[in-house]
């Protein structure tokens, strides 16, 4: 039987976050034994947010740097740029006409950037999710890792996938989530009550994975906690949670032993403790990433050959997609 297919995206529009890592990146270096993996960088979506194009263009090479760095080997995964890739657009204009008004009005993420970003509210960005259905669907994926945030989306693409099923028979597969138990959305440092997100305007709510050590320790000294000293996992303690299961999927140890290792502990020294591992996890990813972005013909020929790779992918579904709908 042939491998399954899991295919993931990542938004190329800043450095990514310890949110990004541990909800959706950290998950995908362990599946490419098992599963024909690949990962996209969506520069499409991202121009749904105005972007200045030098910017862009430096960001979508950072941020395939960042998975390279991450473990994601360009000849175990096929690690590409979705702009490179243009039935990716074709395929989402098919979608677009299978795919009703009121299901986009009621995405979350619609709602919250459109009140967010209300001065661009472009059609670009109500119709996010149908390129990202796009994305899935056209290379018969069968799982999707993402974090929690994205479920709803995925959701969406398995009904646009259902409707067109029900008119041109069995084309498409219908992907399912993939998703974490720990570490499927972690927190804001700041605002745990919302998710990490490279976006936010408070630098102090987000580690990015560049952050030094000393920028990610004073960044944990700093997070919101509560004004109890029980470090424990509440729904009423949003703050020391999130540092628990931060700490809990660095340490691969169950939240009840990170419970543990912390009882009767004092907040500061916890809060130490969890940035010291992050800066120990992050340092040597960082300077890979450094080594890689020097790197730029070697970046270069990575992106060229995972995007051909791709296109051959995307092809077949493709043309039996267009044969469906009567395109010539
Ligand atoms: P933005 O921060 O601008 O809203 P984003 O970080 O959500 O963007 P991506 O970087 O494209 O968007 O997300 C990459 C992957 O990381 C997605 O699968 C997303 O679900 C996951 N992810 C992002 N933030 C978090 C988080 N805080 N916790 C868990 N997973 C996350
Ligand atoms: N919308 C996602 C990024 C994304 C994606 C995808 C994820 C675009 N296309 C396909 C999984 C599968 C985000 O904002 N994180």
């Amino acid at each position: 039987m042939s491998k399954q297919t899991i295919f993931s995206g990542i938004q190329p529009t800043g450095i990514p976050t310890l949110g990004s890592l541990l909800g959706a990146i950290k998950h995908w270096e362990r599946l490419s034994t098992e599963y024909t993996c690949l990962y996209c960088v969506v520069d499409m979506h991202s121009i749904t947010v105005r972007q200045n194009p030098e910017e862009l263009r430096a960001n979508t090479r950072q941020m395939l740097a960042w998975l390279i760095a991450l473990d994601i080997d360009p000849s175990q995964n096929i690690l590409y740029i979705q702009s490179q890739v243009p039935a990716h657009a074709e395929l989402s204009w098919i979608l677009n006409c299978f795919t009703y008004m009121g299901e986009l009005s009621r995405m979350t993420q619609f709602k919250e950037k459109s009140i967010k970003k209300a001065e661009n509210t472009n059609a670009g960005l109500f119709t996010y999710p149908v390129l990202m259905a796009a994305d899935i669907l056209l290379y018969q994926t069968n799982l999707v890792p993402v974090g929690d945030d994205q479920k709803q989306h995925l959701e969406l693409s398995r009904d646009v996938a259902g409707r067109f099923n029900k008119v041109y028979g069995d084309i498409f597969k219908i992907p399912e989530p993939y998703i974490a138990t720990v570490g499927a959305r972690i927190m804001g440092l700041q605002n745990p009550t919302s998710k990490m997100s490279k976006s936010e305007e408070n630098i102090n709510d987000t580690i990015f994975l560049s952050d030094p050590p000393n920028v990610i320790i004073k960044k944990f000294k700093k997070a919101v906690t509560d004004s109890d000293n029980q470090i424990c996992v509440l729904p009423e303690k949003p703050g020391v949670s999130n540092l628990l299961s931060i700490y809990s999927v660095i340490t691969g140890t169950t939240l009840a032993d990170c419970e543990k290792e912390f009882e009767g502990q004092g907040y500061g020294h916890f809060k130490t403790t969890v940035g010291e591992a992050v800066a120990d996890l992050l340092l040597p990813y960082q300077k890979e990433q450094a080594r890689i972005i020097a790197d730029t013909s070697y970046l270069t020929k990575v992106a060229e050959e995972g995007a051909a790779k791709a296109r051959e992918l995307a092809a077949t579904t493709l043309a039996i997609v267009k044969n469906a709908v009567g395109f010539q």
